[in-house]
């Protein structure tokens, strides 16, 4: 089995915990120019060349939930592409958007903002049911973060592409939905996979379709939101808020006009973390899965792109 972990170096921690978790099967990290002999290759943001120089391959785990980085490759056309489902990643989601939805909803800024100028001034309560909360993908992810912004009593609302049913959440299903489900929320958190259907979904036209003063909150992918449609819709007042864990080009460049923005906090791609010892489990489980010739969990549809 093949690692290509960002720096991957001979006795890293992850190659240490795989080996111990999958005695069995040997785990090289991955270097230009190996054997063309391996099955199954674990990665993230991999280069080409591992895939031109193995086309043997017969599967690929991701080892994060997005794959457009990696379906963007050219792949052997059989390989089977897998991805981590949750391994801890849904708890940090719902914690990020709780954070961020109850920061703006309690204008804490205003009061951190307060503070700095000795100011002691409280502001009228807001109408929770005045600030219902679209999720854009109701999969592994955005299921969680509904259950946890529905323990705050904030109305839910969910968006998927195809029919879901989701206890307490008003469901919205495909693209003749899509502005009915806007429409009917204020703060919108974006947790879909960027796939040729989502790219800039999230434009001018359907951000003007939320209800004015609201949030937008993006932790899936960047891509998904025209960013300069963003600044215009900040700047004219239809959206009071920005919370980016994502951007179109990750780092962000200096002097990016959402470094500054007044209205934006940012921040680096950290809303759902790779926990090692979550993926090694779930890792171990497929393999275990796949040599029990059984159906392997997590698979990707790689035409539908998630
Ligand atoms: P899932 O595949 O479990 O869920 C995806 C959801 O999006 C599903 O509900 C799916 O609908 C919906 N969807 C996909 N395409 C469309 C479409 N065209 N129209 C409407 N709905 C659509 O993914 P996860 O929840 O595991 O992850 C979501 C994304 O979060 C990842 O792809 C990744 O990009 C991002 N992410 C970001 C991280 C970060 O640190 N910032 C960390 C982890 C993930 P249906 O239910 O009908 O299939
Ligand atoms: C992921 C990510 O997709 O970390 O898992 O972005």
């Amino acid at each position: 089995m093949l690692l290509c972990n960002r720096a991957e170096r001979p006795g890293s921690a992850w190659q240490r915990e795989l080996q111990a978790a999958l005695p069995a099967v040997p785990i090289d990290p991955w270097q230009p120019g190996m054997a063309a002999e391996y099955d199954w290759a674990l990665v993230w943001n991999p280069p080409q060349q591992l895939f031109d120089e193995q086309p043997q391959l017969k599967v690929a785990f991701n080892l994060g939930a997005g794959v457009d980085k990696l379906l963007s490759l050219r792949l052997p056309p059989a390989l089977q592409v897998l991805r981590l489902q949750d391994a801890g990643m849904a708890v940090q989601m719902a914690e990020y958007v709780c954070h961020a939805l109850i920061d703006f909803f309690r204008q804490l800024g205003v009061y951190r903002a307060q503070q700095r100028q000795g100011l002691w001034q409280p502001h009228a309560a807001r109408e929770r049911r005045a600030y219902p909360v679209g999720i854009l993908g109701l999969g592994v992810l955005g299921t969680r973060v509904a259950r946890a912004v529905q323990a705050f009593d904030f109305p839910v609302l969910g968006w998927s592409r195809t029919p879901r049913a989701v206890a307490g959440v008003r469901c919205f299903a495909g693209a003749g939905e899509l502005d009915a489900f806007l429409a009917a929320s204020r703060v919108l958190v974006c947790l879909l996979p960027l796939t040729a259907t989502t790219r800039g979904l999230v434009d001018r036209a359907r951000l003007r379709c939320l209800q004015p003063g609201g949030c937008l909150i993006n932790i899936a992918r960047g891509d998904l939101v025209v960013e300069d449609d963003l600044r215009a819709v900040l700047d004219d007042g239809h959206l009071a808020a920005a919370v980016l864990d994502v951007m179109a080009e990750e780092p962000l460049p200096a002097g990016h006009w959402l470094w500054s923005h007044p209205k934006v906090t940012l921040t680096p791609h950290i809303s759902a973390m790779t926990l090692r010892r979550e993926a090694v489990a779930q890792i171990a489980q497929a393999v275990q899965t796949g040599l029990r010739g059984e159906a392997l969990p997590g698979l990707v549809d790689r035409a539908r792109g998630y």
